[in-house]
């Protein structure tokens, strides 16, 4: 897609890799927009304003000048990419890139990124112990995933790898050691270099 300066609005926060997944694209694409930063811990996601917006009370939230809002992080990046390298041609490829998609926001997202704001921002002292074990599994299972491949679907980066490595990135955080999952810390590495964005976890 193409925009013009002031044709996108994304009220995110800064910490929520549903958020930052916005800004990998919207910045490894050239498309400009203005970022509006969104506490979710200041509960800037429940004024009125806001929920007028966007009625889930949830970021990221992105809106185009021409269309409106639109929420969900995954929702949000196949828009912005749709036509571009970050989605495959191949119609199957294509499919197993929303696999991966949907895996994510089911499986991956609420273990390892609740784990993560569990531990580092509200500093829980009663983590709930199903939380460890399904993130140690998804990690598990992508590290098998990646035994034989450089991305998650055919050879090359694809929106698969943007919303998978949003949380993993951080799973210090959540005192999961990705050197324990060795596949994936090098994919995490190699994500991160492909988006030219800050090694998070050093
Ligand atoms: N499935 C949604 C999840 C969005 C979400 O959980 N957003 C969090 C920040 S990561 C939020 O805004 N939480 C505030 C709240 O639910 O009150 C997506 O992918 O965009």
């Amino acid at each position: 897609m193409s925009l013009d300066n002031a044709a996108l609005t994304v009220y995110g926060d800064s910490i929520s890799g549903n958020c930052l997944k916005i800004k990998f694209v919207a910045d490894r694409l050239g498309l400009p927009y203005e970022w509006i930063e969104t506490s979710v811990m200041k509960r800037q996601t429940r004024t009125s304003e806001f929920l007028a917006m966007n009625p889930a009370g949830q970021v990221p939230l992105a809106v185009f000048a021409d269309h409106g809002p639109l929420a969900q992080s995954n929702a949000i990046i196949l828009h912005l990419a749709w036509g571009s390298d970050l989605i495959p041609d191949d119609a199957f490829e294509r499919a197993l890139m929303f696999q991966w998609l949907f895996w994510e926001q089911y499986s991956h997202e609420p273990a390892v990124a609740v784990l993560r704001f569990h531990k580092h921002y509200l500093s829980k002292p009663d983590i709930d112990p199903t939380l460890v074990t399904k993130s140690e599994a998804v990690l598990t299972l992508m590290d098998n995933h990646l035994k034989d491949r450089a991305y998650f679907v055919g050879t090359r980066l694809s929106l698969a790898d943007v919303a998978l490595v949003a949380y993993t990135r951080f799973a210090h955080e959540a005192e999961l050691d990705l050197k324990r999952w060795p596949q994936v810390h090098a994919w995490v590495r190699r994500v991160e270099d492909d988006l030219k964005i800050e090694h998070a976890g050093g």
